[in-house]
């Protein structure tokens, strides 16, 4: 039909963007409205996002988009904000890296055995699923006087349209999804004690979540509805990857890579919980198989460790270090929590009895070497545990602007890599509701096809020496 123009917003852990899009027929253009940092603030010992900040910038952005025919917000998984029995916020969401999950998955699997958990949600184990948030805050007064869980986007949501309701592929990341009926577990919900009703209905991408509400119109200076999309971002960002056909693995790399193929079916095996696959929800009723590899946290981190050195320079001396000489485990709980990430990283090679990275440079090759081999660990596990053969792997995200690792990718993989497009996530939103609005029919295949016809993709071949990678990947 004719091009319609929506905004998409796409909330990272380290910073927020409102893009403006317009998508139809062999269209598909995107421009950024505004950006925003999303610095979290440690208060009272515990870790919180600046949500009314971000909010803040979701109004601001929306504002400098609009005015346009649908709205579309996504964000970081897990994470949840607490409405009273009024509506109200109850305190400030809680940053996934803070410690109050320290200790608590095994006590949940204490009472819930791993192999129960994974038939039942299909989900991997990460300290931060909202299960073993909401674990840990059991008895806390806040969740006492919890009428309602909303996750980020969905509280955005809220906000802007006084709904509530959790969109599926980001409630598939509580780990309180049941991956057969795709409804919330009673059984889990239970098992927590959680209070009745707290879970909101289930509503799909693609959905109208309502209009803006009068208040936040007069904010953002006009209305428009507010349209479902993949709001986990990384779901968003998988319908954005611009395959052909369904021999490919993507990697939507950011804060996190996010590693793995899109499947018809779930994967619940022994093996596969073993190696912990998560099943997620994808939009059009896939399913996202992959595993969490540490991501481009570990540079980010790095970085602030040493003051915010220009990126670029670093990175130019980085491609100049011999490769592989030290390399640590990119799936690690350790790098987990903010903090001294060079020395967490010079620890664990001594540790694996390799001589540590001796300056900025040495350390961010040794982060890229590592995030290189857990791609190529996780792409083959993939294919391994769903028999789905892979034979391209793309990159989207901002990893896709970083040419070395990208290379070094393709390397380690021993098959080509497709990079592109960066913006991936706000595709992907954009996508969902042009199609919603505009009545079309398109399947993922469709969409995937437009932005292969509308946006350029940069192509490495393997040069590597594709046993030095699987020597490297024997020293973990
Ligand atoms: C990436 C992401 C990822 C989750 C993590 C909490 O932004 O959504 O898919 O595992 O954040």
């Amino acid at each position: 039909g004719s091009p319609v123009t929506v905004a998409a917003v796409d909330l990272g852990a380290a910073s927020g963007r409102v893009m403006t899009g317009v998508a139809g027929d062999g269209v598909l253009g995107l421009s950024e409205a505004a950006r925003f940092a999303n610095l979290p603030v440690r208060a009272g010992g515990t870790l919180h996002w600046d949500i009314l900040r971000l909010y803040r910038g979701v109004l601001d952005g929306l504002r400098a988009a609009g005015p346009v025919e649908s709205i579309g917000v996504d964000s970081w998984a897990v994470d949840y904000g607490l409405l009273d029995a009024d509506g109200r916020l109850l305190g400030n969401p809680v940053h996934y890296r803070d410690a109050r999950t320290d200790g608590v998955p095994d006590q949940v699997l204490g009472q819930i055995p791993a192999e129960r958990l994974y038939a039942t949600t299909g989900l991997q184990l990460q300290p931060f699923n909202t299960i073993f948030q909401l674990a840990a805050a059991r008895d806390s007064a806040q969740l006492a006087a919890a009428k309602t869980l909303l996750l980020i986007p969905d509280l955005l949501g809220y906000w802007l349209t006084g709904e509530i309701g959790a969109e599926r592929t980001n409630a598939s990341t509580t780990q309180l999804l049941d991956v057969q009926s795709g409804q919330w577990s009673a059984e889990l919900a239970t098992a927590l004690g959680l209070p009745a009703g707290l879970l909101p209905p289930i509503r799909d991408p693609g959905g109208l979540i309502g209009p803006v509400r009068p208040e936040a119109a007069r904010d953002i200076g006009y209305t428009a509805p507010v349209t479902a999309v993949g709001s986990h971002d990384t779901a968003s960002a998988v319908v954005g990857v611009p395959a052909e056909g369904e021999n490919f693995a993507y990697i939507s790399c950011g804060t996190w890579s996010l590693v793995g193929v899109e499947l018809p079916a779930p994967v619940l095996t022994a093996d596969s919980r073993r190696a912990n696959f998560t099943n997620e929800a994808g939009v059009d009723g896939t399913v996202r198989y992959l595993r969490n590899v540490m991501g481009l946290w570990l540079l980010q981190e790095s970085l602030r460790a040493w003051g915010d050195p220009d990126l670029g320079d670093l990175l130019r001396q980085a491609a100049g270090v011999p490769g592989l000489r030290a390399v640590v485990d990119a799936e690690d709980a350790v790098f987990l929590p903010p903090g001294d990430m060079p020395s967490r990283i010079a620890e664990q090679c001594v540790r694996l009895g390799q001589r540590p990275p001796e300056s900025p440079a040495e350390t961010v090759r040794c982060i890229l070497d590592s995030l290189a081999l857990a791609h190529r660990a996780a792409v083959l596990d993939a294919q391994r545990l769903s028999g789905r053969a892979v034979d391209v792997v793309h990159v989207v995200g901002g990893g896709a602007r970083n040419e070395l690792l990208c290379q070094l990718t393709a390397d380690a993989c021993d098959l080509p890599v497709l990079a592109g497009p960066v913006e991936a996530t706000a595709l992907g939103n954009v996508l969902v509701q042009a199609r919603a609005v505009g009545g079309g029919s398109a399947g993922l295949a469709d969409l995937r096809h437009l932005i292969r016809t509308t946006h350029t993709v940069r192509r490495y071949e393997p040069q590597g020496d594709a046993d030095r990678w699987r020597a490297a990947a024997g020293r973990l």
